[in-house]
């Protein structure tokens, strides 16, 4: 593992749970009015650094969206185990200098797998942190060799009906897809990752290789990654093509812009318990200093 990005995403910051748990206690218990102001400060201090405590592997590892094992959140853990992750190669194609089905090997061959503590944020409303293994997008992009007018990256998962048994079921059009703009795939923030807790990426958490975009909402972090397109159209993606005015192309994680079946001011950390309930849902997931300028000027309700 090598340098660390996002410098507010280290174990160093994270506050023993107690701490936090007792400000609480204290708090309710009825500070005295002269101590408020900065017994208010610690908590949301506490509750900043908390917000950053990765999840357990365990916790990771069995509650996961992986529809090509099933719509539960407990199929993947339990049918992913059937794909064969070995050999695995990614189709890179389109607009790029040098096209080619690569081997994961190549793909991987020279890079620095850094650690990346990321917020998850699903567009259910639940949310893990991650400790994440991998490398920028773009590293691979400028080694392919992107050309001048290409605008957009398009990704496709593995569609493998015998080892998958969920493509049984016409859920979207398989195979899973994504896209991003080619400015978001460029970005420093986005990773293909290939494990996570320093271990080999999980089955069902996307093996070999899975992107990680962690300003948009989960479902833009596609998994099992077998081909690469560059292109100048907005490609489709799987989850917009089924109900683009639930999921937009964009995706970014919003706070004031409601799914049109719940809101999404809230979130739910998995294994938090009482107190993680109810945490308030960050622009851009908490990415917003690295990210708003890519979307200056835009109106981000209608390009949600
Ligand atoms: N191929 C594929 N990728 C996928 C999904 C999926 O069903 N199939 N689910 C997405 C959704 S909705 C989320 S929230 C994340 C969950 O990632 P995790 O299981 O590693 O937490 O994966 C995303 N990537
Ligand atoms: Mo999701």
């Amino acid at each position: 593992m090598a340098r660390r990005y996002a410098s507010k995403l280290t174990w160093d910051d994270v506050t023993p749970r107690e701490a936090y748990l007792n400000r609480r206690q204290i708090m309710a218990g009825g500070a005295a009015l002269a101590g408020a102001t900065l017994m208010t400060r610690g908590v949301q201090a506490a509750q900043d650094a908390w917000d950053l405590t990765p999840n357990t592997l365990e916790q990771i590892t069995s509650y996961n969206n992986f529809y090509e094992f099933g719509t539960g959140k407990e199929d993947p853990a339990r049918h992913a185990h059937m794909m064969t992750t070995a050999p695995w190669s990614i189709q890179i194609d389109g607009m790029v200098d040098s096209p080619g089905t690569y081997s994961l090997e190549d793909i991987i061959a020279g890079q620095t797998i850094e650690e990346r503590i990321y917020r998850l944020r699903c567009v259910e409303r639940w949310s893990l942190v991650v400790p994440w293994n991998g490398f920028e997008l773009s590293d691979l992009l400028e080694r392919v060799g992107v050309q001048d007018r290409a605008r957009y990256v398009a990704f496709e998962t593995l569609a493998r009906p015998e080892e998958m048994l969920g493509l049984r079921v016409p859920v979207i059009d398989w195979p899973y897809r994504e896209g991003l703009r080619l400015d978001e795939a460029m970005h420093p923030l986005t990773i293909l990752a290939t494990g996570l807790y320093g271990q080999p990426m999980p089955n069902q958490n996307g093996a070999p290789i899975r992107l990680v975009v962690p300003w948009k909402y989960g479902y833009k972090s596609i998994k099992s990654i077998v081909r690469i397109t560059l292109t100048d159209e907005q490609p489709v993606t799987a989850w917009n093509a089924y109900a683009p005015n639930e999921y937009g192309f964009y995706s970014n994680v919003n706070p004031n812009r409601a799914h049109p079946r719940w809101s999404q001011e809230f979130e739910r950390r998995i294994g938090g318990g009482l107190f993680a309930r109810n945490i308030e849902t960050l622009m851009f997931n908490g990415y917003e200093d690295e990210v708003a300028h890519l979307y200056d000027g835009m109106d981000l309700i209608e390009f949600h």
